[in-house]
């Protein structure tokens, strides 16, 4: 199975004002395009050849950086497009919601924690909501990686990249997580993935 490019869930100019037209087009078409691309290419031949997604990123980690790398932020971008919608933020579904204040205390904090992640995760990286041990928590990687290679389910995940924020928010990465975390995410996606973890 090779990787592809999957359309955005909505049209361009839809995560505006919080998200621009220019960012999705430089995010989606050409910074995930360029993963699928050299995904592809250092996929072929390898023992990862025709596995699922999940098993490549698994797989590779610390055996095959330059795959990893690039199926990791592969998988990371699938689900971050799905992660937003317009008009996200908003009340969070049942089920999730109680599972988060049962972790958290309330959801106030587990927002607070996700932005903290995200402001913290030095250069470029990943601020997530996962699920490990039957417990919802927050943490943050470098790169590519995510919570699939630490034992955990991601259910949320915010791209702390400059390529996902500057062109918008230029270096105010807290008041990007903030607008993702309350205008941008698709919370019915989240509590999918977590039905499913
Ligand atoms: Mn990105």
């Amino acid at each position: 199975m090779s990787f592809t490019l999957p359309d955005l869930p909505y049209a361009y100019d839809a995560l505006q004002p919080y998200m621009s037209k220019e960012t999705l087009e430089f995010h989606h078409d050409k910074h995930h395009q360029a993963y699928v691309t050299n995904g592809n290419n250092l996929l072929k031949g390898t023992e990862w050849e025709g596995k699922s997604l999940e098993e490549v990123v698994k797989g590779s980690f610390g055996k095959n950086a330059g795959l990893f790398n690039n199926a990791g932020q592969h998988y990371n971008h699938v689900h971050f497009w799905k992660w937003m919608k317009p008009n996200g933020g908003g009340k969070i579904p049942g089920k999730l919601e109680k599972a988060i204040i049962d972790s958290f205390g309330s959801v106030d904090k587990m927002k607070e924690d996700f932005i903290q992640a995200g402001v913290t995760q030095f250069g470029s990286g990943w601020a997530w909501l996962a699920v490990k041990d039957g417990k919802v928590i927050v943490s943050k990687t470098p790169n590519g990686e995510n919570p699939l290679v630490h034992g955990a389910t991601p259910i949320l995940g915010c791209d702390v990249w400059e390529h996902s924020y500057y062109i918008d928010y230029r270096n105010r990465r807290p008041d990007y997580l903030k607008a993702f975390v309350e205008n941008l995410v698709n919370w019915d996606h989240v509590e999918e993935m977590f039905s499913k973890a």
